[in-house]
């Protein structure tokens, strides 16, 4: 089969103006007018403000392409030729060659257009034309019979829930408003002689012990009767090689065609921290048409059961109940032309260092590249995947729902192989969001019933038939199917959004007060660091209530938030950097608090999912990493408290209590040392007990009445460590408000130094140093810890994990040393305020 590749070089049109830019394919406008010089930085300063227009105006894509003579003189080839896009963003016209060979309504959806009588021998020109996605919108909302409302944000563009595009493109309380237009993914011509393959789909089913059966289909189109045969390739671990093939009639239009491989003793597939993640290569051909994807060998069941608090919500996978540790995932980057594979790489492998191994595609992001699947598979990160409908209501006209069922079938067919997909949710807090507008209260029912015919029918009986192997959850939070009630502050089933710390401003106690069955939302924001600041900032701008930092916070309370918080908690920073610094341990100090209870409460709680892991631009936010892929001190935070075996303690109802949380098949025997220290840093009491930590579950070690500690809350903190034999874990914890605490003032050095190739940082001090942070600026790359206690007279090194810099295959340590040792800066709390 012959494909032309019609990625590439474009010309971009502005048509009101008919000014033109070259423009890359893949990619958007706005990316193309910033290469070409004809518009600032969006995320600088304000500018974003000064771009709005770009979203109000037409734009057309053209290029040329040569087809061969030969090509076109053969009837088969001819006959079959098609024009593919993965996805074109968003209201378009497809010409070529002056003919209309079709249109476009729905960036999530793929399109395929015949055009057998639209090419010619020799040159070819093929032109797209994108209609203004805000004008589109806007006219859409004429028509409606009743509004729709949607949440608004402070730079927004209106009417977004009617466009089947990104819906943070139209701006979020933590996202810019650039509504870009462009053509997404691959681009072709291609030419099948018989049938082309529209999708494969494999079903595996474990018949015995060890025999598993893999079916493989392929859904081929024929423009005309005829044969032809299908073959599949399976090849991977345990030296596991089958092929299969069969000769099969086709008819005109779509045929299913069906081989079995008996695939005996597979590698099995695991989330991260539960074993390997064995993929296999499977290879697929009809005609001369051909597909190839990797799949996994596991077993996934959903366990939604009544029981005696509620009703669950746990993953299971190859019989093990798994405690599910991540973040909800939005897109990489707020300009789709920036969306590269090292930045995904970059993300997702910070997010497996964390300890993750679930991530959420969140509703109002998008469906995400081959890349980022491939690499979730790779990574173990399983996905709980929601379809893109976020924190609105939406149409549910014959018309809509027609449009997103294309959505839905193709994008289930294009991702339902991915072992690491644990989950197919409806949308992103819809239901929640029929109480969050004068009309929907008002007019309750007439809300509810589109809801219900968007997602609890088409969506949810669309995706029940497409891939029965899963679960189709209706919405995030939600108690699951047929359940209409709102679950934000439901901890007794289904999933929960817990977000009454940050949003309704309770304290982080507020955290032991809930134990959802599943939360898949909570957060606290942080600022970006001072680097980042910097990039975004003039210098006459870089304090906190100056025009361009209130422009990078898009949650109108955000700042305030971070400010009460911080003045309940803690004595107040001197400074930004300070202030940005604090910001951020306060960050780390919040979700370790949920997260750590949580998970203390297994298996009542089966996963905690805090928002968010990344951000789109430089902003302040709910994330823990920051735009540039830098970890904040939560994600180092995050690395710890999530780790498989973990020790920990909280202090609740009057009384410290010590547990081990043990996510691996393992058990733990050995000892659990708890003291309780002085400012100084002296043992005033240490205790040792004998302690196991069975799989799969929590412990209890120890509880202590405050009363019965040596000491006042307010002149103590804790340290505890539990060492199994092999190595020693440890944590440590104020008994009280850091506040209220009179710390040492530590002085803390450290260096940095190359030691065997590897670039390290060396770190002392002389009293107790809580939160200790090495900053490496804008040095690409962190630390393996961050944000620790250090001990008087303890020495911490720790590694540097460093970016290679562009050109550099490996990065080099001298220079990595070099940058860090004039970028380095160290923080601690009783040096963040005077
Ligand atoms: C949620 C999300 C997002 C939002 C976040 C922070 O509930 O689903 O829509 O960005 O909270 O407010």
């Amino acid at each position: 089969m012959q494909t032309i590749d019609l990625r590439g070089s474009w010309t971009l049109t502005r048509v009101s103006t008919g000014d033109s830019y070259q423009a890359a394919v893949p990619g958007d406008n706005i990316s193309a007018l910033l290469a070409a010089g004809a518009i600032p930085d969006p995320y600088y300063a304000k500018n974003e403000l000064d771009l709005q227009w770009i979203g109000r105006e037409d734009w057309r894509f053209d290029r040329e392409f040569e087809v061969d003579a030969r090509l076109i003189e053969d009837p088969a080839a001819r006959k079959g030729l098609f024009l593919h896009f993965d996805g074109i963003d968003t209201v378009a016209e497809i010409e070529l060659n002056g003919k209309r060979i079709g249109d476009s309504s729905n960036m999530f959806v793929r399109r395929r257009f015949p055009v057998g009588n639209a090419v010619q021998a020799g040159t070819n020109r093929l032109s797209v034309l994108i209609r203004s996605p805000e004008s589109a919108a806007v006219e859409a909302s004429r028509s409606l019979r009743y509004p729709l409302p949607y949440s608004e944000y402070p730079v927004q563009s209106p009417h977004r829930n009617l466009l089947r595009k990104v819906q943070c493109h139209a701006g979020w309380d933590w996202g810019p408003c650039l509504m870009v237009s462009g053509i997404n993914g691959h681009a072709y011509l291609a030419s099948p002689r018989d049938c082309r393959i529209e999708y494969v789909s494999t079903r595996q089913r474990r018949l015995d012990g060890t025999r598993w059966e893999l079916q493989v289909s392929a859904e081929v189109y024929a423009h005309a009767d005829g044969q032809t045969k299908l073959a599949a390739q399976l090849e991977g671990p345990r030296e596991i090689a089958l092929s299969q093939s069969d000769e099969f009639a086709l008819h005109a239009g779509i045929n299913h065609l069906t081989v079995r491989l008996p695939v005996v003793d597979p590698a099995l597939w695991w989330p991260a921290g539960y074993g390997d993640q064995s993929l296999y290569e499977l290879k697929i051909q009809a005609g001369d048409d051909s597909a190839a994807k990797r799949i996994g060998f596991r077993e996934l069941e959903t366990v939604v059961r009544d029981d005696a608090r509620g009703r669950s919500l746990t993953f299971r996978i190859n019989g093990r109940d798994i405690f599910c540790k991540g973040a909800n995932w939005i897109p990489v980057d707020a300009l789709p032309a920036r969306q590269s594979d090292a930045a995904y790489r970059a993300r997702l492998e910070s997010a497996r260092d964390a300890n993750m191994n679930m991530l959420r595609v969140w509703g109002g992001g998008q469906y995400e590249s081959a890349e980022f699947y491939d690499l979730c598979d790779e990574l173990g990160l399983l996905i709980w995947h929601d379809f893109m409908f976020a924190c609105s209501t939406y149409p549910a006209d014959p018309l809509f729902l027609a449009n997103v069922s294309e959505e839905v079938v193709h994008q289930v067919k294009r991702l339902r192989d991915h072992p690491s997909i644990a989950i197919w949710c409806g949308n992103n807090e819809n239901l929640g969001a029929l109480t969050w507008f004068a009309e929907t209260r008002r007019f309750r029912d007439r809300y509810v019933v589109d809801y219900d015919r968007l997602y609890e029918g088409t969506i949810g009986d669309l995706v029940e038939s497409v891939d029965p192997t899963r679960t189709y959850w209706p919405s995030s939070p939600s108690g699951g199917r047929g359940d209409y009630s709102d679950n934000w502050h439901d901890d007794t089933k289904g999933d929960m959004h817990y977000w009454s710390v940050w949003h309704e401003g309770k304290p982080f106690d507020a955290y032991y007060e809930v134990t959802p069955r599943f939360c898949s939302e909570f957060g606290f924001q942080s600022f970006p660091s001072l680097s980042t600041v910097e990039g975004f900032a003039p210098e006459d701008q870089r304090n906190l209530t100056s025009p361009v930092m209130e422009h990078h916070q898009r949650n109108e309370r955000g700042n305030t938030i971070i400010i009460e918080s911080l003045s309940r908690y803690f004595r107040f920073p001197d400074g930004l950097g300070n202030l940005l610094y604090m910001s951020q341990v306060q960050q780390a100090f919040a979700i370790r608090t949920a997260v750590e209870y949580w998970r203390s409460q297994r298996p009542t709680c089966a996963g905690a999912l805090y928002w968010q892991l990344n951000d789109n631009w430089p902003v302040a936010s709910w994330s823990s990493l920051e735009y540039s892929g830098k970890w904040k001190l939560l994600h180092y935070a995050a690395k710890r408290f999530f780790a498989p075996l973990h020790v920990l303690g909280f202090v609740k109802d009057g009384a410290l209590e010590v547990w081990i949380c043990n996510d691996s098949a393992l058990s733990h025997r050995g000892e659990c040392v708890v003291s309780f220290r002085n400012f100084d840093g002296t043992a005033l009491r240490v205790d040792r007990t004998e302690a196991v930590a069975t799989p799969d579950t929590s412990a209890l070690v120890r509880s202590y009445p405050l009363e019965s500690l040596p000491a006042p809350a307010e002149q103590l903190f804790v340290t505890m460590e539990f060492d199994n034999g092999s190595g020693t874990i440890a944590n440590d914890l104020f008994l009280t408000y850091p506040k209220l605490c009179e710390l040492r003032k530590a002085r803390v050095s450290a260096t940095i130094d190359v030691e065997g190739g590897i670039v390290v940082g060396r770190v002392t001090a002389d009293a107790p140093a809580f939160f200790v942070s090495l900053d490496p600026g804008s040095v690409g790359g962190h630390f393996e810890d961050n944000c620790f206690l250090l001990l008087p007279g303890s020495q911490k090194t720790l590694r540097f994990v460093a970016d290679p810099a562009p050109g550099e295959n490996a990065p080099a340590a001298k220079r990595v040393a070099e940058e860090l040792e004039r970028a380095l800066s160290v923080h601690h709390l009783s040096d963040s305020y005077r």
